[in-house]
């Protein structure tokens, strides 16, 4: 939207002095302050929340709204940590555990040969019997069946594990993963800073501190990365801001975040069941604050499995611009989780319509935001 127009558009809305300097801000492409992302939160209508996030959608990515060709690989459901959102992590025994022998992964990839995949996202349970020599081993042999392909591999708390079960220094472990074949890092992991919260989500799993400090050496060595936030569970409004101001804070020093991706709560099977979901109100203000509070991210990403079609088609007007990939049906994360979405696949043909329904403009990318094809 030009800015005129939403200056005009503005001049007609009833605002408060706070959110005029909020707008204003925006207009002028400067940044807003942490009190000033805790009062949109507090007091600001969607209404509001929506245009100054869509003037910045457009501002940084035009019309264009982007997916990929993806599929994901979640080699186990045993873990070791217990965090209490968590409906997918098993014990040993359980009957509904897995944990894929290599040749079953490798099987797996191989049905993609050939296909038009650019990137293949594995992550899954802290299984404690793997170290990083043995993910590395999956990898490289997924390199040798698929060259091409992307791999975005392992979340800060997988690779915290991994190297420490290796005895190596995350630096060490990071440069032998990416010998190996890695080529991103995904967001998961990050759940929510706030050390007592964090604490009472997750138990003993790594902290912000660690996080920060392992997507930090991985755009040292070259590779970009994405974040997220899981927000809906018992975290306040301050909390969600604070997260996000430390990623901004490191984006700044690094500029190795490719996209931010807000993951709602699902409340299925698992121990938070009894907090009830946000509503979509909720999400989608929650994507547009996201939008305005995070200006040195290029891409805020809805991940359609997690909220579903519909909603996520409703995100790309309050500043979302990638849906991520055609996953075709490979995650149970969120599946086991509640998520409607219980067939998770999209076949390319849907997803252009899909945007396009949305007056936008698909843009087929590869994982580091090149692009491959626009459906016009
Ligand atoms: O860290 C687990 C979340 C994450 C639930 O980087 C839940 O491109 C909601 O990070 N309700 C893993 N969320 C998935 C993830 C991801 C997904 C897609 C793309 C990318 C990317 C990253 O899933 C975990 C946790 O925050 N999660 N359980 C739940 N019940
Ligand atoms: Fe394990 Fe990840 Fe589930 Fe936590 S969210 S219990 S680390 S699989």
């Amino acid at each position: 939207m030009q800015k005129k127009r939403i200056t005009n558009i503005l001049s007609l809305t009833k605002l408060t002095s706070t959110e005029r300097t909020i707008a204003d801000k925006v207009l002028e492409n400067q940044r807003i302050t942490q009190e000033e992302g805790i009062y949109l939160f507090y007091n600001s209508s969607l209404h509001f929340l929506g245009l100054l996030a869509n003037y910045i959608r457009e501002n940084l990515n035009g019309k264009d709204v982007y997916f990929n060709k993806n599929i994901h690989i979640e080699p186990t459901n045993i873990c070791i940590y217990n965090c209490k959102f968590c409906s997918y992590k098993r014990r040993f025994g359980d009957t509904d555990a897995w944990d894929h022998r290599i040749e079953d992964i490798l099987e797996m990839v191989k049905k993609y040969e050939g296909k038009d995949i650019t990137e293949i996202h594995i992550t899954g349970g802290v299984h404690p019997h793997y170290n990083l020599l043995n993910h590395c081993t999956v990898i490289k042999k997924i390199k040798d069946i698929l060259p091409k392909v992307h791999i975005k591999a392992f979340t800060a708390v997988e690779i915290d594990y991994m190297c420490k079960k290796a005895m190596m220094s995350i630096e060490d472990g990071i440069d032998k993963l990416k010998e190996c074949g890695l080529d991103s890092l995904p967001g998961g992991g990050a759940e929510i800073f706030n050390p007592e919260i964090r604490q009472q989500i997750s138990l003993d799993k790594s902290d912000a501190r660690l996080w920060l400090r392992i997507h930090k050496i991985a755009h040292s060595k070259g590779l970009k990365s994405n974040a997220t936030i899981l927000y809906g569970h018992i975290e306040k409004y301050e909390d969600r801001i604070d997260h996000i101001s430390q990623i901004r804070e490191l984006q700044d020093e690094t500029g190795g975040f490719n996209a931010f991706i807000p993951l709602k709560f699902r409340n299925a099977n698992n121990k938070l069941s009894h907090i009830p979901e946000l509503s979509v109100t909720e999400d989608m203000r929650n994507y547009a604050i996201t939008r305005i509070f995070l200006d040195n991210i290029k891409h805020i990403k809805a991940y359609w499995v997690m909220l579903g079609r519909s909603f996520a088609q409703m995100s790309l007007s309050y500043g979302v611009d990638d849906l991520d990939g055609t996953i075709d049906n490979s995650t149970k994360i969120y599946t086991m989780a509640g998520s409607e979405e219980q067939k998770p696949t999209m076949t390319s043909q849907e997803m252009v319509d899909l945007i396009k329904s949305a007056g936008l403009t698909p843009v087929e990318r590869d994982s580091l935001y090149n692009t491959i094809k626009i459906y016009k």
